[in-house]
């Protein structure tokens, strides 16, 4: 386990001594404790800074969206960092930034989809967060991964890695090399939604993954978790990463293609969850745009894990050699598998 640095907890006022730290959850990114005193729990969590070079920014939006909601949606349940005894949302020792939040009582995290009412639940809840924002003006977010979803930039980044890559990889990958080619009409679609005003910039989660969503006992949701790429962004991004997620029994890990299905009934679980807070938001060509989501969010993690695996894994790191080739092809059916849909 990962220590953590007694400054840090001596920061929020506690006594290393006096608590109980295990690690908690399956997040690779950030690492993750659970820190329980005798009367109180939390969750303590650095952040990384090859992935997030301005930390700043993330304590910077959550403050922001924080104070809204405090002032205009009082009833919306909203976790805040807990605030250091000199009043910081963060502590920077050893080159590492920390923050913690309080641990919500009663919840639990769910890593897998039972049914298609978690999903209803979990689009319901990134859904009610987009709405109950919609009167915060996005703009003011930083925007703590630039280009994070610009699929644009995404096969820009792609079409290099196919000149500076690694030879023997892209020699490997020719078959998916072609298929994601012969899909760059989603890169269209994608770019017609930047010139369309109906699209709007919105308070964005970025990572609707089932694991960022809180249940509580009777598996309703609570909230969304895991603000750190809350940026100005499309609603595609969202309902779009859901349906990445929660519409497959496997995940991207999953080797055996063969697994890859759609299931219809979470497809339409989650477009009532999404818009049964998000309905009256939408413009009618966002509405129109709806199956598009899955698709586009669908082709550009296809995109990104096969440029990772041709620049030698350099940004996702992998855990045995082809993984990001596997993940860039278990996706590239998985999209298959929606577009017949
Ligand atoms: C990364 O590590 P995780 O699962 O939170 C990535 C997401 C990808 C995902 C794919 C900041 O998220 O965008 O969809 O991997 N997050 C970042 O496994 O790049
Ligand atoms: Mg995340």
């Amino acid at each position: 386990m990962a220590s953590i640095p007694s400054e840090v907890i001596k920061a929020y006022g506690l006594d290393l001594q006096q608590i109980n730290a295990q690690n908690f959850g399956t997040g690779l990114i950030n690492h993750t404790w659970k820190i329980e005193t005798a009367d109180a729990a939390f969750i303590l969590q650095t952040i990384n800074q090859h992935v997030f070079p301005n930390p700043e920014a993330i304590a910077s939006n959550i403050d922001a969206v924080g104070d809204y909601l405090k002032l205009h949606k009082p009833d919306y349940f909203f976790v805040r960092p807990v605030k250091t005894l000199e009043g910081n949302s963060m502590v920077f020792i050893d080159h590492q930034y920390f923050r913690m939040f309080p641990f919500v009582n009663g919840s639990h995290a769910k890593t897998v989809l039972a049914n298609a009412n978690e999903a209803y639940e979990a689009a319901k809840q990134f859904g009610t967060f987009t709405k109950l924002l919609s009167g915060f003006d996005s703009a003011k977010l930083q925007y703590t991964l630039p280009d994070f979803h610009n699929l644009t930039l995404r096969y820009y980044q792609f079409e290099d890695a196919l000149i500076n890559g690694n030879q023997t990889r892209i020699d490997q990958a020719q078959t998916l090399i072609v298929q994601i080619k012969k899909n760059i009409n989603i890169v269209d679609t994608y770019q017609s939604i930047l010139s369309n005003p109906a699209f709007k910039l919105r308070v964005t989660h970025h990572d609707t993954k089932i694991s960022n969503v809180l249940f509580d006992e009777s598996n309703s949701g609570i909230c969304v978790i895991d603000l750190d790429t809350l940026m100005p962004g499309y609603f595609i991004s969202d309902l779009g990463d859901m349906m990445r997620t929660y519409l497959c029994p496997v995940s991207e890990e999953e080797k055996d293609f063969s697994k890859i299905e759609i299931r219809p009934s979470f497809y339409k679980a989650i477009i009532e969850g999404y818009c049964i807070e998000m309905g009256d938001e939408l413009t009618s060509d966002e509405k129109d745009a709806l199956p598009y989501a899955g698709v586009f969010m669908i082709y550009m993690q296809a995109l990104r894990f096969l440029t990772d695996f041709l620049n030698d894994d350099r940004y996702y790191g992998a855990r045995y050699p082809d993984q990001n080739f596997v993940r860039a092809g278990n996706q590239m059916v998985l999209l298959e598998k929606l577009q017949m849909l």
